[in-house]
């Protein structure tokens, strides 16, 4: 089945303490974001960028949750309402969202748009777990926080641009986690969510582990969300983000997590949105993090070899 995939840029770095990471769409088309889906036989249609303010004019203790450490959470709310009414709009279309970040905070945005017509299940590649609160953040990034944010935990109960309509503890999967905050493994312990780590890639190997994944996010869901953070791979084949960390998964295990995708999408028709964020250019080796990221997003479309 063709597929027509819309590419909406989310250039927001409001979420991450390293400037940069805003460059990050255009980083990625640099790449050849189209060739690259045109070999997965995808005619894209690009939406251009998301208008988002510049940093440099906005103080970042400025904001209106009921907590104090969330950096500029009312210019990361702007750009997510944006990004969801965009997400919501591109599926009532019948067409695919692929957001491309910006740090992570704009999946807040992409998983409230995702979910407001369909109950999603949630693939989350990542090193980190993204599930501090206001009140649990280390960093007071909220980049660290879109889990939390779209499960309406603490501060975020009360934000309706925050929480999303319909995404379930129970229909969240982790793959590749390997830096969590203490409060964040208690809540994951005490949660429905299911978490896989990087040790259990390495006893199980990557196919297992997202058939499982899968499992979790399209049993009794409408579709599946996939977050892509880039550094969710091994520095050494993504060194392009602001927060790495040793030991992610190689270049080849990254291909055939997604693969794994595509072809669970090709018996189900489950993949329903995605986004692909924290490359930052700037921290980049010639654009190779972005160059990976278009070829990693071809291989979730179903790009083969032959
Ligand atoms: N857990 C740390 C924090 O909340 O500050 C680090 C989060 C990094 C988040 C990156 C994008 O995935
Ligand atoms: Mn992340
Ligand atoms: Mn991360
Ligand atoms: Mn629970």
């Amino acid at each position: 089945m063709t597929r027509t995939v819309r590419i909406i840029g989310a250039p927001v770095d409001y979420g991450a303490n390293r400037r940069g990471v805003d460059m990050g769409p255009s980083a990625i088309r640099y790449a050849g974001l189209s060739d690259q889906l045109a070999a997965a036989d995808i005619e894209p249609a690009d939406d251009g960028d998301l208008f988002v303010p510049r940093a440099e004019e906005r103080d970042p203790d400025e904001g209106s949750l009921d907590h104090d450490n969330a950096k500029f959470v009312d210019e990361v709310r702007g750009a997510c309402v944006r990004l969801a009414d965009r997400v919501e709009e591109t599926l009532a279309e019948d067409v695919f969202p692929l957001v491309l970040g910006g740090d992570h905070s704009i999946s807040i945005g992409t998983m409230h748009g995702a979910s407001r017509d369909a109950d999603i299940g949630v693939i989350w590649f990542d090193a980190h777990a993204d599930l501090n609160t206001p009140s649990t953040s280390p960093s007071g990034n909220v980049h660290g926080m879109p889990l939390a944010a779209a499960l309406g935990y603490d501060e975020f109960a009360d934000e309706d641009w925050a929480t999303a309509p319909n995404v379930r503890e129970s229909s969240v999967a982790y793959v590749g986690l390997r830096s969590v905050d203490e409060r964040e493994r208690e809540v994951i312990g005490d949660s429905d969510i299911t978490a896989f780590t990087m040790a259990d890639i390495d006893e199980r190997g990557i196919t297992a582990v997202v058939e499982d994944a899968l499992a979790v996010a399209t049993d009794d869901t409408d579709g599946l969300h996939v977050s892509l953070d880039l550094d969710w791979l091994d520095p050494s084949a993504a060194p392009g983000v602001g927060t790495p960390v040793r030991g992610g998964v190689t270049y080849r295990e990254a291909h055939s997590a997604l693969e794994t995708v595509a072809d669970h999408d090709a018996r189900h028709g489950s993949f329903r949105s995605m986004d692909v964020v924290e490359v930052n250019p700037i921290l980049d080796e010639s654009n190779e993090t972005a160059s990976v990221a278009t070829e990693i997003v071809a291989s979730a479309f179903g790009k083969r070899t032959l």
